[in-house]
C-alpha cells in the first residue's frame, strides 16, 4: 500500500490520539482544581507505526482490508495510575462516559499473562469528525500502575531485543521481577490506605475543633 494511502487512513486515528489524551489530561485537570486526588497521574497516546501494523496483521493472518476491524490497536492510550485501586475508578469513568462506547475489556490485572504482564485493557468505539464527516474507530486504552508500566517498559524493550527467541533465565527473571512488583503495588496500597485513614481522622478531628 502506498505511503499517501496509509497517511489517509492513519490520519482519523491520529486525530482520535490526541482527542483522547486531551480529554484524560483534562480529567486529571478538574480533580486537581476541585483539591481532589486524582486516579490518573499520567496519560500517554501513539498511533501504531506501520510496520508493527502490517507485522500484526502478519501475525494474525489479517488481509489488507480488513485491517482497521482487526487491529483494534492502531489508536492506543496508556494511562499510568499511582495504585492498584485507581485502576478501578479510571475503568468507571471510562465506563459512565458518552463519547466512549465500550467494545470489550481484558483483566490482566487479575488475570496475569504467562509472560507476567499485568494492565487493564479496555476497546473502545470513538468518533471522531472529519471533511468527509464522522468516522468512528476503535482505540485500545490500556491502564496500568506506574510499578506495571516500569515491567512493561523493561519487558517491551527486551521482548523487540530478543524477537522469540528470550533466553529461558531472562523469562524467569523477568517473572520474578513480575511478582515482586505485585507485592510493591500491595505495600503501596497499604501505605495508600493508612494515610488516607489519618487524613480522615485528621478531617474529623479539624471539623469538630471548628464547631467547637
Ligand atoms: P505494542 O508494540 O505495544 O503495540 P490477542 O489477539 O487478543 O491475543 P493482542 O491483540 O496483542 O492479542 O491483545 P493483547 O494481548 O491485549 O495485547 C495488546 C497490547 O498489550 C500489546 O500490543 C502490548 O502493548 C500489550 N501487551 C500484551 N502482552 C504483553 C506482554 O507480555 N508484555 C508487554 N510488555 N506488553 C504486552 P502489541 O501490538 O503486542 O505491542
Amino acid at each position: 500500500m502506498e505511503i499517501q494511502l496509509w497517511r489517509k487512513i492513519l490520519d482519523p486515528y491520529i486525530l482520535a490520539v490526541d482527542e483522547l489524551v486531551v480529554k484524560f489530561n483534562h480529567i486529571i485537570k478538574e480533580y486537581r482544581e476541585s483539591g481532589e486526588y486524582s486516579p490518573i497521574e499520567q496519560v500517554d497516546g501513539r498511533v501504531k507505526k506501520i510496520s508493527s501494523i502490517l507485522e500484526k496483521a502478519q501475525k494474525k493472518k489479517v488481509n489488507l482490508e480488513d485491517i482497521e476491524a482487526q487491529i483494534e490497536d492502531i489508536a492506543g492510550i496508556r494511562i499510568i495510575c499511582q495504585f492498584v485501586e485507581d485502576i478501578d475508578k479510571v475503568v468507571d469513568i471510562i465506563r459512565n462516559r458518552e463519547d466512549m462506547e465500550i467494545k470489550s475489556e481484558k483483566d490482566y490485572i487479575n488475570n496475569q499473562k504467562a509472560s507476567g504482564y499485568r494492565s487493564y485493557h479496555i476497546i473502545i468505539y470513538y468518533k471522531v469528525e472529519t471533511l468527509k464527516g464522522p468516522k468512528k474507530l476503535q482505540a485500545e486504552i490500556q491502564i496500568r500502575t506506574l510499578a506495571m508500566n516500569f515491567w512493561a517498559t523493561i519487558e517491551h524493550s527486551l521482548q523487540y531485543k530478543y524477537k522469540q527467541n528470550m533466553p529461558e533465565h531472562i523469562k524467569m527473571r523477568l517473572l520474578n521481577a513480575a511478582n515482586a512488583i505485585l507485592v510493591l503495588d500491595e505495600e503501596m496500597s497499604v501505605v495508600r490506605s493508612e494515610i488516607m485513614d489519618s487524613q480522615n481522622s485528621f478531617n474529623i478531628k479539624a471539623n469538630i475543633v471548628a464547631d467547637i
